[in-house]
């Protein structure tokens, strides 16, 4: 096992035992979302992995040291934190772990942890991709490189369209990544169930998704899959609402000169406050549903 890494007891005695055990991140707690509904919300998803019979593993970067597992006092510190925790990528690990400080763990760390400590699904809302402006920009988010080169299946709600949705489907496509819709043909696009692009495979059982997985690792591939699961049709969002939310905290995000891995948390912050929070109860619930659905997996997998 890494030096640098703690699994928690539970966690490991389940990974241990070959038993279901599911993944979580730690930017949605600091960075994604406002306290307290970041811990309330970070708790909600452990107890429905849990209710979905696997155990969970939320990942962070605590006094420099990777852990896979949280005690109820993290997860609560990480989110009274909030953005003074640091949004961790993978270039930042060495620093944290050298300095023996925090970090939120993105898709990308999360990612990286998750397979140091044996964990092979992971559950989250949505994922960074290729931005809008990337031509000039050259803004492409680690996650998806992360995707290319590590073995873990990530859950999520498509990605949202505060990217170029069309870009991070060619990139994905270029690295090999496959991009399977659950239930859907078409990438969901976070707050709503479609986006316009097709997915590359429909799949409509955990069952199905897990002999899928199964067999990317039996083919030697190193990199990992990613499932698209649409938000339920009753808490998705009206499309022109978040459309005109999106387009506003765009042009404030160039007005302002946002940029670096500031942009993210910028515009899921702004996108939250333009919609009074009507956004942000969508994101709860996406993200309880690809828990579910993570979970699941999990279960199938350890058959
Ligand atoms: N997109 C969301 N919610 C999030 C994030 C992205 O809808 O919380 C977070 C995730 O942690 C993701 C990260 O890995 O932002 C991507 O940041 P960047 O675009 O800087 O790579
Ligand atoms: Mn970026």
């Amino acid at each position: 096992m890494n030096k640098y890494l703690d699994i928690a007891p539970e966690v490991k005695e389940a990974l241990a035992q070959g038993k279901p055990v599911v993944a979580l991140e730690s930017t949605i707690i600091s960075h994604g979302m406002p306290y307290p509904k970041n811990v309330e919300t970070a708790l909600l998803v452990e107890q429905t992995i849990r209710e979905n019979g696997a155990v969970p593993a939320t990942i962070a970067v605590i006094g420099g040291r990777l852990k896979a597992g949280l005690s109820r006092e993290e997860i609560e510190y990480l989110g009274k934190s909030g953005r003074d925790v640091a949004k961790a990528s993978r270039r930042d690990l060495p620093a944290l772990v050298a300095r023996g400080a925090d970090g939120a763990t993105t898709v990308t760390t999360t990612m990286i942890i998750a397979h140091m400590a044996g964990i092979n699904v992971f559950a989250t809302g949505g994922i960074g991709g290729v931005h809008r402006g990337a031509e000039t920009t050259m803004d492409i988010s680690a996650d998806l490189e992360e995707l290319a080169q590590t073995p873990v299946m990530v859950v999520c709600a498509g990605a949202k369209s505060i990217l170029d949705l069309g870009l991070t489907l060619e990139y994905l496509e270029t690295h090999g990544v496959p991009v399977i819709g659950y239930g859907t043909e078409e990438l969901p696009a976070f707050y709503t169930r479609s986006s316009g692009f097709g997915v590359d495979y429909r799949v409509d059982s955990p069952e199905e998704l897990a002999a899928m997985f199964r067999a990317q690792r039996e083919l030697g591939y190193k990199g990992g899959m990613l499932v698209t699961n649409p938000i339920p049709e009753e808490y998705a969002m009206d499309k022109a609402v978040i459309d005109a939310a999106i387009e506003q905290a765009l042009k404030e995000s160039v007005e302002q000169g946002i940029h670096g891995k500031e942009t993210t948390p910028f515009l899921l912050a702004r996108v939250v406050e333009l919609t009074g929070g009507d956004s942000l109860e969508s994101n709860i619930r996406l993200v309880l549903n690809n828990a579910a659905v993570a979970a699941r997996t999990a279960c199938e997998l350890c058959k």
